[in-house]
């Protein structure tokens, strides 16, 4: 089963583009379940995406990258015993490290039989509010950049062309291997993409190593 997470702070419009992905995703006929850990109130309406032919699940109580991860890897085994979507659409808290979750997901594999695939880890930039992130989130949002392979610049639409090359400059200072394109769910810029970069890569799997590095990275304090 493919694991697919959609990053980004609080408001950065993951619900709104995980649900348009969604939709072109369905178009090719995968059969994709979408989880949803919600810290405050709900953000999608599980009845209405399962009446269109998905299965959503809900996971609340705490961040499933950490605190629940026990609880994130028993619903994902149980939405492959009872569903086995080809991929799952994760929409973290918009507080959740990447790589935890990767670690989390992987650990499912001990609950049932089931192998974790993940794709690129793709993390939204809101450029509407950059200015805030950079001042009041910064740490947080730079790990959320650091540990993606793609990051979308989000709400392309209503953001002005300094706050888009602000994003830019902020998310290659941070993480140069990134790639970087723009999104909108206002006007569909960039859902094709994501969807196809979803449907056609791999992420690596979670590695001890790799975590490590990107931990001396964030703590040194150096490169930003
Ligand atoms: N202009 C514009 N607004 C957007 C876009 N995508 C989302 N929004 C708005 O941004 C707000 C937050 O969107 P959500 O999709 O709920 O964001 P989220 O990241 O899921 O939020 P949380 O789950 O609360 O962290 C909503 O008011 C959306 O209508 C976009 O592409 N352009
Ligand atoms: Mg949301």
């Amino acid at each position: 089963m493919k694991i697919a997470q959609i990053a980004g702070f609080l408001g950065s419009g993951k619900t709104t583009a995980l649900l348009r992905i969604v939709a072109e995703l369905r178009k090719k006929d995968y059969r994709i379940a979408i989880v949803v850990n919600d810290v405050g109130e709900i953000g999608v309406d599980a009845k209405f995406i399962e009446a269109n032919g998905l299965k959503a699940r809900e996971i609340s109580g705490g961040c499933i990258c950490c605190q629940i991860a026990g609880s994130f890897a028993e619903t994902l085994a149980k939405l492959h015993d009872s569903f086995n979507p080809d991929i799952t659409i994760v929409e973290p808290s918009g507080v959740a490290i990447p790589w935890g979750l990767k670690r989390a997901a992987e650990y499912s594999e001990a609950k049932t039989e089931m192998v974790i695939e993940h794709a690129p880890v793709i993390t939204l930039v809101d450029a509407t509010r950059i200015d805030m992130l950079i001042r009041a989130v910064r740490r947080l949002v730079e790990t959320q950049i650091r540990e993606a392979d793609f990051c979308f610049i989000n709400k392309v639409d209503s953001a002005t062309p300094e706050s888009i090359a602000k994003c830019e400059s902020f998310i290659k200072d941070i993480n140069p291997r990134a790639e970087i394109g723009r999104m909108s769910s206002e006007t569909g810029e960039g859902i094709a993409l994501a969807a196809e970069i979803i449907e056609t890569r791999i992420s690596p799997r979670y590695d001890d190593a790799v975590e490590a590095e990107l931990l001396k990275k964030q703590y040194s304090g150096g490169e930003t």
